[in-house]
């Protein structure tokens, strides 16, 4: 069955537009997909470290959250991401947000994402890219700055 998912994608470490750039490359597989601007973000959570950039990426697709988290996985890996402190700097990090309206508690790959109401850089271009999912109360409610930088293209 086909869904429209939500990934959040994130980079504070290095090249930020090219690690994204490499995400938005690899994740969709063949799925039509689109994509919010790039936003700069405050860090939330975890230790002191560099702004973020963060966009959200919407899939038409038939895949499993377990295949997206695969997939995501595979873009961490060509980011040479490694497995670091939690919610420590990288050079990109892929989180499966929405899967259509499924719900999983497999733990390693929880649909809706259990934090995704309180973190401004997720709701914020997710907002933009379906408003009818996240109401403006609940940007106003979530943490975190967010400032849009542009599209993928312009910033790199
Ligand atoms: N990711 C986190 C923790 N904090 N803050 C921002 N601004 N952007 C992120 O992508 C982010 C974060 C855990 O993965
Ligand atoms: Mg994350
Ligand atoms: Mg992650």
């Amino acid at each position: 069955m086909r869904r429209r998912a939500y990934l959040s994608l994130g980079s504070n470490m290095g090249d930020r537009g090219a690690f994204l750039a490499t995400g938005v490359a690899m994740v969709p597989g063949g799925d039509r997909s689109r994509t919010s601007l790039v936003y700069e973000t405050g860090p939330v959570g975890g230790v002191p470290q560099d702004d973020f950039w963060n966009l959200v990426l919407e899939l038409e697709t038939e895949a499993s959250p377990r295949d997206l988290l695969d997939r995501a996985r595979a873009a961490e890996r060509a980011c040479g991401r490694t497995r670091e402190v939690r919610w420590g700097p990288r050079t990109l990090d892929v989180d499966v947000l929405l899967v259509g309206d499924l719900v999983s508690d497999d733990p390693e790959i929880l649909v809706p994402h259990p934090r995704l109401w309180e973190r401004a850089f997720v709701l914020v271009p997710l907002r933009e890219l379906a408003p009818d999912l996240v109401s403006e109360a609940q940007v106003r409610a979530a943490r975190g700055r967010v400032a849009p930088l542009g599209t993928l293209e312009s910033v790199r």
